[in-house]
């Protein structure tokens, strides 16, 4: 299979990240939407990484589905619990990261824009409470626990370790740490992991 993405994409990072906790060989082939030769819209119309194209030329995306198809292609090691309950928690972690990442996108983007040009602080300002709250409600359910959710690593933290990335990545002026202890501790832990550190983006 191949998968096509940008490495500094969080939502790549993400199935990145599970391909390598799978184990599952892959074809990583780097294209970034924003670039007139992109061949991304061939395989998604709404242009946007990261896509998996299967051996049967079949394709999946957004990252959501392509962390649901790799589960059941290779269910070991599970990263979504089977039970309805777990599994709702699960990928509200995963929601929670992905909007972490959607605000942090936006932010980051408008940045490189001309002062003059730039969105108001008050749009800004409204990315970063998402920002705020997102990483709030990590803080709070994560808890003392060891793990985001339940007793072993999940795709839950795979949400909290990518989102968290991608901050220090392009918004590494977000003091994060101070405010989140129990998250920072997390992610000291997650960002050792063979599966984060394989799939981190160059700076
Ligand atoms: N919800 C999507 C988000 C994908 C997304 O927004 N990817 C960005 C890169 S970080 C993209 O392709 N942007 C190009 C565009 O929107 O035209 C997912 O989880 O895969």
């Amino acid at each position: 299979m191949k998968l096509l993405g940008s490495p500094g994409s969080p939502y790549v990072r993400k199935v990145r990240i599970v391909l390598a906790e799978k184990r599952i060989n892959y074809e990583f082939i780097i294209d970034r939407p924003s670039n007139p030769d992109s061949r991304v819209a061939q395989y998604n119309p709404l242009g946007k990484i990261p896509v998996l194209v299967r051996d049967d030329g079949r394709t999946v995306y957004d990252s959501v589905v392509i962390v649901e198809y790799l589960e059941g292609l290779v269910p070991e090691p599970r990263l979504i619990p089977a039970s309805f309950e777990d599994r709702i928690e699960v990928k509200r972690w995963e929601a929670l990261g992905d909007g972490i990442a959607d605000a942090t996108v936006l932010v980051s983007h408008d940045l490189r824009e001309t002062e003059a040009q730039r969105k108001p602080a008050a749009w800004y300002a409204k990315q970063r409470q998402k920002i705020q709250r997102g990483l709030a409600a990590m803080e709070r359910d994560l808890g003392t626990r060891d793990f985001c959710h339940g007793g072993s690593f999940s795709l839950a933290d795979i949400a909290a370790g990518f989102a968290l990335g991608y901050l220090d990545h392009v918004l590494s002026d977000t003091d994060w740490r101070a405010e989140h202890p129990a998250l920072k501790k997390r992610f000291e832990r997650l960002a050792v992991r063979e599966s984060f550190v394989v799939s981190k983006p160059a700076v």
